[in-house]
C-alpha cells in the first residue's frame, strides 16, 4: 500500500490538491525536465491523486519537487483529468496559501519553479497572494474560425504559462445556469481552433459583462479536460492582460478585476516586459483556502488503484 499525502484548497472556488508527500522520484534536472520524465513514466499517478474515485473532472493536481533553480522555494508541476498544465494562476495561489499552512513560507515575495519558468508570489500579510506571471504576449489578434453549429468566431490567441483562445463576441450569457451551453460551445471552438492550425491552443476563453459591482469582465473558462475554471483562471485573466495591454485598453499599472462565472474575482496588472514585442508581465492576485489535510491509499489490489482513465 503506497501512501501519499496531500493538502487540498480553493482558489476563487477552482480546487487544488497539493502532493507533498509520496510522489515520484524524477530524478535531477529543471522542472521542465522532470515534467518529462512525470509524463513518460508516471502517468498513472498524475491519474490516481485527481481522476475519479478520488478526484473528479474540475481537480487541479500539484506536484511538489526540489527547485532546480537554488533561488526558489519550491519547483512545481501542475496537472489535470486529461495531461499537465505549463503554469497555474489558481494553482500558485493555492500552493503558496497551503506552503503557509504547513509553516514553510512567511509573508514577502517567493519564487516559484513551472515547467514554463520562473513565477515569483508575494504572500500578503492579509493571506492574499499575488503572483507575477511569466511573459505573456498576443500571437493572434482576430482569428476567424468556422465552427460547426456556430459559423463564423472570432478570437484572439494569446499565451500566459497556457495557451488561450479569447472571444467577446459569442452571444451566450455568462450564467451558471448556461454551463451546458457554454461548455458545449467552448469544446466545439476549441476543437475548431485547433482544426484551423492552432493546434496549441488548450484553454478557450469567453468574456462578457461583469454581475458585480467593481469587477471590469466575466468569463468563463473550458479547461482541456471538460471541466470549467470556478475561478477567473490566472492564466487565462493573463492572457486578457496581454491582449488588453496589446490593444492599448489598458496601461501599465492599471488594474483589471475579472470576475468568474460563479463570480469570484482576481485583480490583475501588468507591466511591460518586452514592449516592442508586445511581452507583459502579468501580476494577477486572490485568494485560496485550505479545506482538507488527508493522505491518499494507492492499493494494488484495487481496480481504480491509478483512477478511472
Ligand atoms: O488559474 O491558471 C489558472 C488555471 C488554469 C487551469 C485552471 N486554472
Amino acid at each position: 500500500m503506497k501512501k501519499v499525502s496531500v493538502i487540498d484548497s480553493h482558489t476563487g472556488g477552482e480546487p487544488t490538491r497539493i502532493v507533498i508527500t509520496g510522489g515520484p522520484d524524477l530524478g535531477k534536472g529543471t522542472v521542465a525536465e522532470r515534467l518529462q520524465v512525470f509524463r513518460e513514466q508516471h502517468d498513472a499517478f498524475r491519474s490516481a491523486v485527481v481522476n475519479e474515485p478520488r478526484g473528479s473532472d474540475v481537480l487541479v493536481g500539484a506536484l511538489l519537487v526540489e527547485p532546480a533553480d537554488k533561488s526558489c522555494v519550491a519547483g512545481v508541476i501542475f496537472f489535470n483529468n486529461v495531461g499537465y498544465l505549463g503554469m497555474c494562476g489558481h494553482g500558485t495561489i493555492g500552493l503558496v496559501v497551503t506552503l503557509a499552512h504547513l509553516g514553510r513560507i512567511k509573508p514577502g515575495d517567493h519564487r516559484i519553479e513551472t515547467c514554463v519558468g520562473v513565477v515569483t508570489a508575494t504572500l500578503h500579510a492579509d493571506g492574499s497572494v499575488s503572483v507575477a506571471n511569466v511573459p505573456s504576449y498576443r500571437a493572434v489578434k482576430s482569428a476567424t474560425v468556422d465552427v460547426p453549429g456556430t459559423g463564423l468566431v472570432t478570437g484572439d490567441v494569446a499565451w500566459a504559462g497556457n495557451w488561450f483562445f479569447l472571444v467577446s463576441d459569442h452571444g451566450c450569457e455568462l450564467k451558471l445556469a448556461n454551463v451546458e451551453a457554454l461548455t458545449d460551445l467552448t469544446w466545439r471552438i476549441r476543437k475548431a481552433v485547433n482544426a484551423q492550425g492552432f493546434p496549441e491552443v488548450d484553454h478557450v476563453e469567453l468574456f462578457g459583462p461583469p454581475q458585480t459591482a467593481g469587477a471590469y469582465s466575466r468569463n468563463f473558462v473550458m479547461c482541456p479536460g471538460k471541466a470549467y475554471d470556478r475561478s477567473p483562471c490566472g492564466t487565462g485573466t493573463s492572457a486578457k492582460l496581454a491582449c488588453l495591454a496589446a490593444d492599448g485598453k489598458l496601461l501599465e499599472g492599471e488594474t483589471w478585476v475579472q470576475e468568474s462565472i460563479i463570480g469570484t474575482r482576481f485583480s490583475g496588472k501588468f507591466r511591460w516586459h518586452n514592449r516592442s514585442r508586445g511581452e507583459v508581465l502579468p501580476v494577477i492576485t486572490g485568494a485560496a483556502h485550505v479545506n482538507a489535510e488527508s493522505m491518499l491509499l494507492l492499493a494494488e489490489n484495487d481496480p481504480f488503484c491509478w483512477g478511472i482513465r
